[in-house]
């Protein structure tokens, strides 16, 4: 048996966009989600969040299922544009009143919300008014978006995290052009970033001088990584895959741990990267309470000799990663999940092992962790297998670290339903609950009772 610690938190995850719809209820501005999955060609099938899993009105059946599971956490975000319709200026009570009644159901099945303040759904008057997190405005309009969820929330949530995955909106959404807002630049991603930094500094600036001693909660931040595991034991291989690491990770987490940008970058990047000022470092520098972490993916990393382009991992060329020369390849014997991510579990744990090294043994919170699997109905009920042992792996990953000196605290499940999975649209189902989006109905699969268990019980297995 491998038993966590007394405290530990299980939790599961969701985000506003991904399971909400009711796109246009309630004076609800649009976000750019929303104009970027109704433009053509832009996800798969062409499928959007206008209805998504319905959330917005069946939320105490979500709940309910929740309790069921036996959930003491649940972390889902706030859509800025319910609260703020044009991401500035007065505040529409609906979409209080939405938050608020969610967050009541919540407490009164025992569930401790974890609130995500922003993922990925800028009011698209920001986009078009103030070149969204191009421009340095947004980070001020961010910190009066959070001063109204802290003021009207946070006498009941006491864990705040500011933004989700900077990396995914400043690569996939200013590099890769594949996500919202679309656009294609080798420089716009660092910017970007910049600014995502700043608005989450700001905000926690706001919670800690106006909100955090009468409220006593917690705020922090959520990034994303991969592992990058060395291809060979060669001292270029080795520099790879940590300078992969950094351009991932320590590109968000140094700045609020140590005040700058990782040496690697500033190096390499150049003109491109923007520069903190004095007063800046100031206000980013230890601007977190915890470290939340989104793992999904390992490869092998290895060194590119500079000039040279490498064809069998598209990331290696492009952009922002051709600053880094590293190429990444896979093992063919992983198993891939159908997000053709790769199976890896030991590399959760040495990522773990990597940030308590690099930034002294910060509490950690696995914000997200699952993956997408195929579903079977079968006679009313949804088996899968596959997911069972995907978070079985993962979960004793964490159980290691954890016993070799990680500080993880908690540990919450991507996803709690089947949802819209962003550009790829309904077919990935990273839900432990399974919905059929004809009719709504939710099922649970077999995951959400085996996590149930592992929550009754604090321990896996083996
Ligand atoms: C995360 N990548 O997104 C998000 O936080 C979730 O909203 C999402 O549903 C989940 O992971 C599964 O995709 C990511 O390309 C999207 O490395 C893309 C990447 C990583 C995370």
């Amino acid at each position: 048996m491998k038993t966590f610690p007394d405290n530990f938190l299980w939790g599961s995850a969701t985000s506003a966009y991904q399971i909400e719809g009711a796109w246009q209820a309630d004076g609800k501005g649009l976000h750019i989600w929303d104009v970027f999955s109704h433009t053509p060609g832009r996800t798969a099938r062409g499928d959007n969040g206008d209805r998504a899993c319905d959330h917005y009105n069946r939320y105490p059946e979500d709940i309910a299922l929740m309790a069921k599971m036996g959930l003491k956490a649940y972390r889902f975000s706030i859509a800025w544009a319910r609260i703020q319709p044009d991401g500035k200026g007065a505040p529409n009570p609906a979409g209080i009143a939405f938050y608020n009644k969610l967050i009541d159901e919540l407490l009164a099945n025992g569930i401790e919300p974890w609130i995500t303040l922003h993922h990925w759904d800028l009011p698209v008057a920001l986009q078009l008014e103030d070149d969204g997190w191009l421009s340095k405005r947004t980070t001020d309009y961010f910190a009066a978006y959070a001063r109204i969820c802290f003021d009207c929330f946070g006498d009941r949530v006491k864990n705040w995290i500011t933004l989700n995955e900077s990396w995914v909106i400043a690569t996939l959404g200013f590099h890769e052009g594949i996500f919202a807002p679309g656009r294609k630049s080798d420089s716009e991603p660092y910017l970007v970033a910049h600014h995502l930094i700043l608005a989450h500094a700001k905000a926690v600036k706001v919670y800690r001088e106006e909100f955090q001693a009468a409220q006593g909660g917690q705020i922090g931040m959520t990034n994303n990584c991969d592992w990058r595991e060395p291809k060979t034991d060669s001292k270029a291989d080795q520099d790879a895959a940590q300078r992969s690491v950094e351009f991932f990770l320590a590109w968000f987490a140094d700045p609020i741990y140590f005040g700058d940008y990782p040496a690697v970058m500033r190096e390499r990047v150049g003109e491109r990267l923007p520069v903190f000022t004095a007063e800046e470092k100031v206000l980013i520098k230890g601007s977190s309470d915890f470290f939340g972490l989104n793992h999904y993916n390992t490869m092998y990393a290895s060194n590119v000799e500079p000039g040279i382009t490498v064809d069998n991992y598209v990331y290696a060329n492009a952009g922002v990663f051709k600053d880094q020369q590293v190429a990444l390849t896979a093992d063919p014997d992983w198993e891939l999940t159908d997000m053709q991510w790769p199976v890896v579990p030991w590399g959760l744990g040495k990522l773990l092992l990597w940030i308590s090294d690099r930034y002294n043994n910060p509490p950690i919170y696995i914000t997200e962790n699952g993956c997408a699997t195929p579903d079977i109905v079968k006679e009313g009920s949804v088996e899968d297998p596959r997911r069972i042992s995907f978070l079985n792996g993962y979960l004793g990953s964490v159980h290691d670290a954890i016993t070799a000196g990680a500080d993880v605290r908690g540990y919450f499940v991507w996803s709690l339903m089947d949802n819209f999975e962003w550009a790829s649209g309904y077919d990935k189902r990273f839900g432990m609950i399974h919905i059929d989006f004809e009719t709504m109905e939710r099922i649970p699969k077999s995951s959400a009772s085996w996590y149930a268990e592992v929550i009754k019980q604090n321990s896996l297995e083996g």
